[in-house]
């Protein structure tokens, strides 16, 4: 299989409504697709940068400058590379997981959708669905938000996150736990908004019989959540501080985790991504697939690692309704609290060709030659 270029192709898709989080609030995707075009067919890979450098330091401007000038040439000078070898190939720049994700991720398409085989059964995923969970903003009002969780209850999704920040924590958890039964799996992502010196806030959340707290505390503060862990009952999980299958061996060692939220565009790629998953399991530490609010095409990658053996939470692995009206796919939907892993070539996911053309604001192609 021989590339002969890659398109970078911008789309812009409004959400369902406003998402709420501790770093801001987004009413629409800014998202970088890329296309990687073979003399065996092509693949698709989408880039999770947000448009802003709010939630990790990567934005989808700085990852398409990157994928320009210096990630799609270096592939390019490299010859013929297999996917597994497309990390090695990018690991002279540093950083850039998401953008170094979307390329690999584009490769592995095109490669297993020339050899007919799925992702899911490539990465290893032992199961033909996943349960899904769903993260839920925070809202203007406690009612607002008891309104949206029953919403998501009643579609069927297992397990509900909720965004916390200072001032929406201990009100809504009470609220949502008060309504919906002590059975509800309820669990809190903060995205970095305390710090350590909360410790005794956070304690607060301890009778709410949560099932983990997401990522308190800064990314580069992994002592203070081996700290924390100390000091609260909730298990402490990680989400951006896990930035390689070594850094999530380090947290576990440190006592900074008691779970981990995978997220393949925050460790470089589906393949680093497994790997954090063996370093879990290995451990006996329960991991979950975490979500960047992907089209289709992101998510139907997810739901596959979703599949592997050591993902024993529900992830955010939501329906694709829950944030768009329209994907740019056959849209993944919800079965008894479930979404089913492709099992087509690839992705498995077919491209609403026409939808899509309506949706791009760019298009750029690097051809190799
Ligand atoms: C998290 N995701 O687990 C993230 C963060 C997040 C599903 O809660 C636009 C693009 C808005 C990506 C908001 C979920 C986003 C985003 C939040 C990612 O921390
Ligand atoms: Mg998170």
């Amino acid at each position: 299989m021989k590339i002969t270029g890659v398109e970078l192709r911008r789309v812009g898709l409004p959400l369902v409504a406003p998402f709420e989080t501790s770093f801001g609030s987004q009413t629409d995707r800014d998202i970088l697709l890329l296309r990687v075009v073979t003399t065996d067919g092509e693949g698709w890979g989408e880039c999770v940068a947000m448009s802003a450098p709010v939630y990790s330091p990567e934005y989808v401007d700085g990852a398409a400058d990157v994928l320009r000038r210096f990630l799609v040439p270096a592939l390019a000078a490299a010859g013929p590379v297999e996917a597994p070898q497309v990390a090695q190939v990018l690991a002279p720049y540093h950083g850039h997981p998401m953008a170094k994700a979307a390329l690999e991720m584009a490769v592995l398409d095109a490669e297993l959708r020339a050899s007919g085989m799925s992702f899911g059964s490539y990465l290893g995923a032992v199961v033909p669905s996943v349960p899904a969970g769903v993260s839920v903003g925070i809202m203007r009002s406690i009612d607002e938000l008891l309104a949206a969780v029953e919403g998501y209850v009643a579609e069927g999704y297992v397990r509900i996150k909720l965004k916390i920040k200072p001032g929406w924590d201990l009100e809504p958890v009470r609220a949502v736990r008060e309504r919906f039964g002590d059975d509800l799996l309820l669990q809190v992502d903060a995205n970095t908004a305390y710090r350590i010196g909360d410790a005794r806030h956070l304690a607060q959340l301890d009778p709410f019989d949560l099932v983990l707290m997401e990522q308190p505390l800064p990314e580069d503060d992994v002592r203070g959540h081996a700290v924390l862990a100390g000091l609260i009952k909730t298990p402490v999980c990680l989400d951006e501080s896990i930035t390689s299958a070594r850094s999530a061996a380090d947290a576990i060692a440190l006592g900074a985790c008691a779970i981990v939220n995978i997220k393949p565009g925050r460790v470089g790629g589906y393949l680093e991504a497994r790997r954090v998953h063996d370093v879990c399991l290995a451990n006996g530490i329960p991991a979950w697939c975490g979500g960047m609010l992907e089209t289709g095409i992101g998510r139907a990658a997810n739901v596959a690692l979703a599949g592997l053996p050591g993902f024993t939470l529900p992830g955010d692995t939501s329906a694709s309704s829950r944030y768009y009206a329209r994907d740019i796919t056959t849209p993944f939907v919800l079965d008894k609290g479930h979404v089913a892993v492709p099992t087509g070539p690839g992705l498995g996911v077919d491209l609403d060709q026409e939808f899509l053309a309506e949706i791009t604001t760019a298009t750029e192609w690097i051809r190799f030659s």
